[in-house]
């Protein structure tokens, strides 16, 4: 610590920003310890949750006794096992649940309140989670690579497993109970069949040992194929008895290992995936078979509704094409797993139609918390706008449960970028309860994380409220959609070209700019993608003038010179928008600048130095993206956009020397 640092750590005495040592981010937003001996009372024995809550509270709670109990009267029965209430008064605070883990719940809670300095004088509070399932999915491979991971390598050391078990694990799980995340699957969803090998499973057994008294079941991603990879059958045809038999015999040694797994998550027939489909079987007949051999042990099936194939129809189309049709067909303990958005996570996407498509069957949403389209572990981008937007459109009561792909790994920080840590955070705060604000994520979070002074809180906050619409903004608004760089999906390539490439994995595919304009046209006269919508919405977003602009592109094909709602032309609100966000990128690093004094030195300099990359990548999109679009529009730059940093040419040659698994590093970049 400075000298400088330990004056203004003076100045605001009183104020919660006292402890300003480094910090690596290990601790993520738990990072409170008290000196205090907290009471407990509690006559529960032997159970590993209740366990987990009273050392939670004697590690950190401050304030006056604290009482934890079972209780199953109705209030309590309604509210489950995983929800609670904490009633306190002058005396003392009640902690109590009809579950275990719901006191565990209640405990981090209670602790939450007292870390944002929250009034604890008196609290009645009841509280029950809106899904029963909400997970992670790690896209971890067994190699210690992560798939869109930009925080190092896997956290789970397979080699090592099951003798040795690292503290991160239980780190790990402690967090994640600590925002409710109730379930983990391991692996990727592009998954070896090696996964299921009985060698394997003792591995997965260590770490589902590990997470039980936290409340966290442990699921896998499958290989469809896998008798016949694993067990060496002629076929996996999901018809076939001896394949049936195999998943029995291979879903009875897991259970026999970990009484409480979860179940699986299957990517089938997506991206080279094998799948029920390359036996002639539809993805119900698929998912119906696993859900029955998992059925006797409580067992689900996450299947994947992410597919498209490389023909003529429109990729946002094909997941409904081929899922709408299977309604009402799947299994109870079936729950069709549908990302956010009909193509693939981008920026910003209208909701997947199969979200108001399939009454008849249950739903959940995938959300993606890696930044793979969201300048990976290098750009601040607070992602509960994102997906609050999500949940203004589709009901959280029509879903059965939530996933969020993971933005773990075993960098110190666990996320690469210490504010990626808020949105592992607010994926856990949503799933829990979606009708949580932003905002209120975002104060959490930073007075827990950092410090609770308003002087903090409050211009930061603003910072994070703003990041999406930024990043939205300078990478691609007004519904651009998929102009990314080849494969790493980091930077600009709007015009990528490669030879021989599906055409749905290229740019040109989807902002299909041409003299005469520019944008995917999925109306009526094109693709009628939005025929997939309820008749409303489909009404609203057929018509160019009625269109919500955040959609407009990815709806329509417009002239360069069609007039937007406030007037302007095409080009020029496109422009204005690329400026914008590359405008917000530099306040975000005045923001943050002004804030050394409440941050200690170490997050301070590397927030500070990937804001300064953000900004720089900011510019290189609009420059990539205003130049190459000015070939076809021939327009001028307007007026207030200034001059582009860059030649187009120079961008053109720009080719990032990474892989999928790995973020780019300043020297790296234009
Ligand atoms: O977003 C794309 C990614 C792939 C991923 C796939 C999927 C795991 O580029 O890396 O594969 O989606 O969700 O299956």
């Amino acid at each position: 610590m400075t000298i400088k640092l330990l004056t203004i750590g003076l100045l605001f005495s009183g104020l919660a920003c006292e402890s300003l040592s480094a910090e690596d981010g290990s601790r993520l937003w738990l990072r409170q310890d008290s000196t205090a001996q907290a009471t407990i009372n509690c006559k529960i024995q032997q159970s590993a949750p209740i366990e987990k809550a009273k050392e939670e509270l004697k590690r950190t709670w401050s304030g006056k006794p604290v009482v934890l109990e079972l209780n199953y009267d109705t209030e309590h029965k309604a509210l489950g096992r995983e929800g609670y209430t904490i009633k306190g008064d002058t005396d003392s605070v009640r902690l109590e649940s009809a579950g275990e883990t719901g006191l565990l719940y209640a405990a981090y809670h209670l602790l939450r309140l007292q870390a944002t300095g929250a009034d604890l004088s008196r609290l009645d509070i009841r509280e029950k989670p809106a899904y029963d399932i909400r997970t992670l999915n790690h896209w971890d491979n067994p190699d210690g690579t992560v798939e869109r991971g930009y925080a190092g390598q896997s956290l789970w050391e397979w080699d090592k497993l099951p003798d040795t078990i690292s503290p991160r694990y239980e780190a790990y799980a402690r967090a994640n109970a600590s925002i409710g995340i109730n379930g983990t699957v391991l692996n990727n969803v592009n998954a070896s069949p090696e996964t299921l090998s009985s060698n394997n499973l003792t591995k997965v057994k260590a770490l589902a040992d590990v997470f039980r008294p936290y409340g966290i079941r442990v699921y896998l991603s499958v290989n469809f194929a896998s008798p016949k990879a694993l067990g060496k059958l002629l076929t996996a045809d999901p018809l076939d008895k001896e394949v049936t038999e195999w998943w029995e015999k291979k879903t009875d040694e897991i259970y026999n290992l970990i009484p409480d797994f979860g179940g699986f998550l299957v990517k089938a027939n997506s991206e080279g995936q094998p799948g029920p489909c390359d036996y002639g079987r539809t993805h119900a007949e698929g998912a119906n078979m696993l859900a029955r051999t998992l059925k006797p042990h409580g067992g689900i099936v996450m299947w994947r509704a992410f597919v498209y194939s490389p023909t003529d129809s429109d990729r946002a189309k094909q997941a409904y094409n081929e899922f709408k049709p299977l309604d009402g067909e799947f299994l109870d303990n079936v729950i069709v797993q549908v990302k956010n958005g009909p193509i693939d996570f981008q920026p910003r996407e209208p909701y997947s139609p199969l979200f108001t498509a399939m009454p008849h069957s249950q739903l959940m949403a995938e959300f993606q918390i890696t930044q793979e389209y969201l300048g990976h572990s290098n750009h601040l981008v607070f992602l509960a706008p994102m997906w609050k937007e999500f949940f203004g459109d589709v009901s959280h009561q029509s879903l059965r449960a939530i996933a969020g792909v993971s933005n773990i790994g075993d960098e110190a920080n666990w996320c690469g970028h210490d504010f990626a840590q808020a949105n592992w955070y607010a994926f856990g705060r949503l799933a829990w309860n979606p009708e949580l604000t932003s905002e209120q994520i975002a104060e959490e979070w930073l007075a827990q994380t950092f410090c609770s002074d308003p002087r903090f809180v409050n211009p930061v906050k603003e910072m994070m409220l703003a990041s999406h619409e930024a990043a939205v903004n300078y990478m691609m608004p007004l519904g651009l959609h998929h102009i990314f760089a080849w494969n790493h999906h980091y930077g600009p390539e709007p015009w990528c070209h490669i030879k021989g490439a599906r055409p749905d994995w290229l740019p040109p595919y989807y902002h299909q700019a041409g003299k005469n304009g520019i944008g995917f046209d999925r109306s009526l006269t094109g693709s009628n993608a939005a025929a997939q919508y309820p008749d409303s919405l489909a009404c609203l977003f057929n018509n160019p003038h009625t269109c919500p602009d955040e959609f407009l592109l990815w709806f329509h094909h417009l002239p360069w010179h069609f007039k937007m709602k406030d007037g302007q032309t095409l080009w020029n609100a496109l422009c204005h928008k690329y400026e914008e966000g590359v405008l917000t990128t530099e306040k975000m690093q005045e923001t943050w600048k002004a804030m050394e004094p409440y941050v200690d030195k170490e997050r301070f300099s590397r927030i500070a130095e990937r804001l300064s990359i953000q900004k720089n990548d900011a510019v290189w999109w609009k420059d990539a993206c205003l130049l190459y679009f000015q070939t076809f529009s021939k327009m001028k730059l307007p007026k207030g956009i200034r001059k582009p940093e860059h030649k187009l040419k120079d961008l053109m040659k720009v080719k990032l020397p990474i892989s999928n698994y790995e973020r780019p590093t300043k020297d790296m970049l234009p």
